[in-house]
């Protein structure tokens, strides 16, 4: 069953083709090219903030410059990487993945991209001396409301464009999958990635309104004298706190859940066989999905709130470990006598998974008051999130960009390279976050440039930064390996690692309008039976 014919590349259109397409696939590569770039960019700054933090005392920076650095870390970081490369991942790979020719709305999500683009250029601004954000990505109040903290109006407008962007692509991506499914694509028998992004972008929906609606009340009390959260004038930060967090924890689930669809499949097509009790895990899914809005009370276990709130909330964040533990046991499961193959991106993946146990297993006494007092506000939680999200989202993703590499580009990135690069990775980022987690249960707060000169702590912040270096390192070898095998990469089969999802069955790179004719696909067809493809050796 050959399910695309002509193969016309689309891959070196000018650039005023770049600039004005709708193809979803331009689109994907354009969010994958921007938020790579917004990701070194973040990374570059987290080296300076570690080299700040080699020695007590303050030898590169002030403290103004620390905080700016901060907050651009951790804003370009979660909205430009761990939210912004999904965009990539689901953009290409959706329409692809369900047989269709674009996504329903191409235009909106033209714009929807531009929307990301300008917010982009206006945070590039923001790293201008006389144009810092200084107050963390959390932009709490009262300290928001200071006037040494950068312009708000500014911040505001960046998170309202990237709001406005995700809400686009959100709603788009859910119409796509829902009502433009080929024939034969069943909900049974859609890809956990497609499930998973289905959640994802329901979160996004849900939860943006309230993000905006938080900088937008910011906004007002800033520049109109509403009283929101200003307490000086009546108002309630810790209504800030609730309202940021409502969004600002499912958001976690934006990064990861595109994460665990990924992680899937690569799983199921480098272990040769159908992911371990599927619909569990589509439950799971959902089960994260909804769970997520009813845990973001701990995030403020210190900020005054009643006990038995505390006690409710820290219940419903023990029991999210329950569907994440399912998927972790089901990815186990499905290695469990399959045929592995060890290539570099399933070798990222099971370095991911790795890295999210060690993530998970932090996350669990946070959850837990008596815990999380001790170490609210401590590079404990820094290391948790570092090992999450940091790590998990960014070796999954480039665990997909090595993966669907072939399908993108039409070339073989090297796995020679791809792995010195995981190795460097690996051994970089486990000295920096696990020592980051240990000087952090020894009451190093987090947000601060200078520490005191205890021996210990001088050895733990040394041995991290050069952990953070060495992880630079490997992923400006992942980096490179990809930039250079899009130009240099021996050509690629169209169906490199024989799956029969049906983003494999057309070309490499798909032709501009992917199919020629909508794909029927067969009774006995689905993404993960691999010996479909043998009886059908045509495609
Ligand atoms: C079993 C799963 C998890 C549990 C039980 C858990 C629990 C927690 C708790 C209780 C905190 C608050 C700690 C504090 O501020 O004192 C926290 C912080 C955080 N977690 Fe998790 N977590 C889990 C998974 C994740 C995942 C999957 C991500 C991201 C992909 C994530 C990202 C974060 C971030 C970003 C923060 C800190 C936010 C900030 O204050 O700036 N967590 N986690
Ligand atoms: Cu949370």
């Amino acid at each position: 069953m050959a399910v695309a014919g002509v193969h016309r590349p689309w891959f070196g259109a000018t650039l005023k083709e770049w600039i004005f397409t709708t193809d979803h696939k331009k689109i994907g590569v354009m969010y994958g090219v921007t938020s790579l770039l917004f990701f070194l960019i973040a990374g570059i700054s987290a080296l300076g903030i570690r080299l700040e933090l080699f020695q007590p005392g303050l030898q590169y920076m002030d403290e103004d410059t620390y905080n700016a650095l901060l907050t651009t870390h951790g804003v370009l970081m979660q909205f430009w990487w761990a939210v912004g490369v999904w965009s990539s991942f689901g953009n290409f790979l959706l329409p692809l993945m369900i047989g269709a020719r674009d996504v329903a709305f191409p235009r909106l999500n033209a714009l929807s991209y531009w929307f990301f683009f300008s917010a982009s250029v206006l945070a590039v601004l923001t790293l201008l001396p006389g144009n810092h954000i200084r107050m963390m990505w959390t932009g709490y109040p009262p300290i928001s409301l200071n006037d040494n903290v950068g312009q708000v109006a500014y911040y505001a407008f960046i998170i309202h464009l990237l709001g406005a962007s995700s809400l686009a692509t959100a709603v788009n991506l859910v119409v796509t999958n829902l009502r433009m499914r080929a024939p034969g694509i069943t909900l049974g028998k859609m890809n956990l990635f497609l499930h998973a992004f289905l959640a994802m972008n329901v979160i996004q929906i849900l939860g943006v309104p309230a993000l905006a609606g938080a900088v937008t009340m910011l906004l007002l009390d800033k520049y109109f004298h509403t009283a929101f959260f200003d307490p000086s004038r009546g108002g309630d930060p810790i209504l800030y706190q609730n309202i940021f967090w409502f969004y600002s924890h499912p958001v976690v689930y934006v990064m990861v859940l595109p994460a665990f669809g990924v992680i899937s499949e690569i799983v199921a097509t480098f272990s040769r066989r159908e992911i371990f009790g599927r619909k569990s895990m589509i439950a799971a899914i959902w089960g994260i999905a909804i769970l997520g809005f009813m845990v973001w009370i701990h995030h403020m276990f210190t900020s005054g709130i009643p006990d038995w709130i505390k006690i409710i909330f820290s219940y419903t964040t023990v029991l999210i470990g329950v569907p994440t533990g399912i998927k972790i046991f089901n990815w186990v499961a499905t290695l469990y006598k399959g045929s592995i193959r060890y290539t570099t991106p399933m070798l990222y993946i099971l370095s991911a998974i790795f890295m999210f146990l060690i993530g998970g297993l932090t996350g669990i006494p946070l959850g837990l008051p008596a815990f999380d007092i001790n170490v609210q506000d401590s590079h404990f939680v820094v290391g948790h999130f570092h090992y999450v999200l940091g790590m998990t989202v960014t070796l999954v993703a480039f665990g997909g960009f090595f993966y669907w590499f072939p399908k993108v580009t039409g070339r073989m990135y090297s796995e020679f390279w791809g792995k010195v690069a995981l190795v460097l990775i690996m051994v970089g980022s486990n000295l920096f976050y696990f020592l980051q987690l240990i000087v952090g249960l020894e009451g190093m707060p987090r947000r601060y440039a200078d520490y005191p000169p205890i021996p210990q702590w001088i050895t733990l912040h040394e041995l991290q930064t050069v952990g953070a270096f060495i992880l630079a390192v490997g992923v400006g070898l992942a980096v490179l390996n990809l930039v250079l095998s899009a130009k240099f990469g021996p050509k690629a089969p169209d169906n490199p690692w024989e799956s029969p999802s049906l983003e494999w069955l057309v070309p490499s790179p798909p032709p501009p309008h992917n199919f020629d004719k909508i794909p029927h696909m067969p009774e006995d067809w689905d993404p993960y039976n691999y010996e479909w493809l043998s009886k059908h050796k045509k495609v």
